[in-house]
């Protein structure tokens, strides 16, 4: 049988990077069948494209994955495939979270034939056995022990996802008009993937407003290291091979949630020399020891995501995720930036006790610490989670099930102490100021005493970072942001070329010392 994995397009921006769970199910399938994998993302069709595709390839079985953000338009696809006959099974968080939705048993449209709750990993096989003999069954679930909670996979072992010889060429995030340009830079700078790779799952903390603890358990489960670094030093070598450069997203939700164990898969890759450039997330509180961001820095660690959400202790405690201290958050990117690390700094507004005016009081606060970047949200109750129960018990949901008519920045509740337009206009607002050319040449300013190559990739982490909020689809898009932002471009390209014809001279002379005479 021919399996197509698909993962509808989010519908706001190009994704920089493919979605795991789609390489992981691949490796998953028993080999008699084949897989096909879209990201609607990186590779836009309309649905009847799709189902031409579909048919024309003798798909015998969809599988779709979608977060709640993108479930409409994962059901639209689906509706459309069904229609054609095509047997659809749907799986990852949301139809994990509202399993009747997707089957139509809540009152709306049937959207799928089947769905996989909660981690796949040991069901996939046996949804895979059942389509190809015409015997799929609409739910299918994990064991159970025998309090009744899911068994979770172990990791150990773990699939190898054959990352060396996959085509990631739809994934790189260099605009097609540039990447001639870009390619004449050296070092393989027109191909540019960043790839995802876990080392684990689960988180115990439990915030408000995150699916995870109730999705991955709070029981927390590791790969070995040396299946991590096995996955690093293939991926370290197709880069050498292709001259390109390959970033590593690890996607655990915390990296360090065991400190101890990071430490040691830290050491471990240093040992192994299997560094890449890489980011991860990891919070706040745990960013406190000197030792692990040393260890972060040897290891190849560039950025490290922290969910901060807000500077104001009233709100973290709202949210359960007192843990964050927002009076640690300034010695912990300053600590991480005396290492050339740099944050993603990731807020939440709406929360109970913004005001109006907790934008420009949040980015104050952002532009007394070391650069990073900042990116805004609303807080937003998914399903399945405390923060959802919570607001709904209190009658304050204005929009209760707002995946299906998704609208960005527009809050599907009502937060207390403002209106949901002033909330999207407070995150507009940070979004302009942090972003805008002249924050951009100040946080590079900022770190005028970094390395070139550091400052290089500041300033072009926040061209791509603005895009989130910014769709900068079009060539027109990127050349009028490069031309807004030409002051720092053009003082780093100066300084870039004078670095790097002083390292071509200074390699000359010794190469010609290194000569014998006679
Ligand atoms: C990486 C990541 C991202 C990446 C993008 C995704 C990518 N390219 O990988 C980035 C950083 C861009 C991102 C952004 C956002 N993310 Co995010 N992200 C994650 C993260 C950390 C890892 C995803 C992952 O790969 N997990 C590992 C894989 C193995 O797990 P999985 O995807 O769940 O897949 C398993 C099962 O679900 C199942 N499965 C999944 N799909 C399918 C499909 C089929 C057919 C089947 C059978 C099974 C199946 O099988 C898999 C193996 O068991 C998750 C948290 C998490 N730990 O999952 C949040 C998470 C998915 N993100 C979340 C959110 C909310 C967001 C944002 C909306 C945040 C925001 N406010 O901006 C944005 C939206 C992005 C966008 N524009 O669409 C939520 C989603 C909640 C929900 N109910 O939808 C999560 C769960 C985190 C959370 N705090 O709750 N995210
Ligand atoms: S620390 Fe992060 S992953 Fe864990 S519960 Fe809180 S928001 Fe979710």
């Amino acid at each position: 049988m021919k399996i197509l994995l698909y993962n509808p397009d989010n519908g706001v921006t190009r994704n920089f990077m493919p979605h795991l769970w789609m390489f992981l199910l691949q490796s998953l399938t028993p080999k008699e069948h084949e897989v096909i994998l879209i990201d609607g993302n990186a590779k836009a069709m309309t649905r009847p494209e799709l189902v031409q595709f579909c048919k024309d390839e003798n798909i015998g079985l969809v599988g779709i994955g979608s977060m709640t953000r993108m479930v409409a338009r994962a059901y639209l696809v689906a509706d459309s495939l069904r229609e054609a006959g095509i047997k659809v099974v749907m799986g990852g968080p949301h139809v994990t979270e509202c399993p009747d939705e997707a089957l139509g048993k809540d009152g709306g449209p049937r959207h799928a034939d089947a769905v996989a709750l909660g981690e796949a990993d040991e069901t996939w096989h046996l949804i895979v056995e059942d389509a190809a003999n015409g015997t799929l069954k609409e739910i299918y679930q994990p064991e159970t022990d025998a309090k009744g909670n899911d068994k979770k996979p172990s990791l150990q072992p773990y699939p190898h996802i054959p990352w060396e010889t996959l085509d990631l060429e739809q994934f790189s995030l260099v605009p097609n008009f540039l990447r001639g340009m870009m390619s004449k830079m050296g070092a393989g700078w027109g191909k540019f993937f960043v790839v995802p790779i876990e080392t684990g799952r689960g988180c115990p903390y439990g915030c408000e407003f995150c699916t995870v603890t109730g999705f991955f358990g709070d029981s927390i489960r590791f790969r070995t290291n040396e299946s991590v670094i096995e996955e690093l030093l293939r991926l370290k070598k197709r880069a050498k091979e292709e001259k390109g450069q390959v970033a590593v997203f690890f996607i655990d939700d915390n990296l360090a949630i065991n400190k101890k164990r990071l430490k040691g898969l830290l050491r471990d890759i240093i040992a192994a020399d299997a560094q890449l450039p890489w980011v991860a997330q990891i919070s706040a509180n745990l960013l406190a020891d000197e030792e692990l961001v040393d260890l972060i820095a040897d290891a190849g660690g560039k950025w490290v995501f922290i969910g901060m959400e807000s500077i104001d202790p009233a709100n973290m405690a709202d949210v359960n995720k007192t843990f964050s201290k927002p009076a640690n958050y300034k010695d912990v990117l300053d600590g991480l930036a005396r290492r050339n690390i740099y944050a993603i700094t990731s807020f939440i507004f709406g929360m109970d006790n913004d005001t109006v005016g907790v934008a420009k009081r949040t980015v104050d606060e952002i532009e007394s610490w070391s650069p990073g970047l900042p990116v805004f949200g609303q807080l937003t109750p998914f399903p399945s989670t405390p923060l959802y129960d919570r607001l709904e018990k209190a009658g304050r949901l204005h929009r209760p099930k707002h995946w299906l008519e998704f609208a960005p920045f527009v809050m599907a509740h009502n937060p207390l102490k403002m209106t949901i337009d002033e909330a999207k206009e407070e995150t507009f607002n940070a979004w302009a100021r942090s972003y805008s050319p002249e924050r951009n040449w100040e946080a590079i300013n900022a770190i005028k005493d970094a390395p070139i190559d550091v400052r290089i990739g500041h300033l072009v982490a926040r061209l791509f970072f603005r895009g989130i909020y910014f769709p900068q689809m079009s060539k027109s898009a990127w050349i009028k942001l490069l031309f807004d932002n030409r002051k720092p471009i053009l003082s780093l390209t100066k300084e870039g070329l004078k670095t790097w014809r002083n390292a071509r001279r200074n390699r000359k002379i010794t190469s010609e010392e290194a000569v014998p005479t006679t």
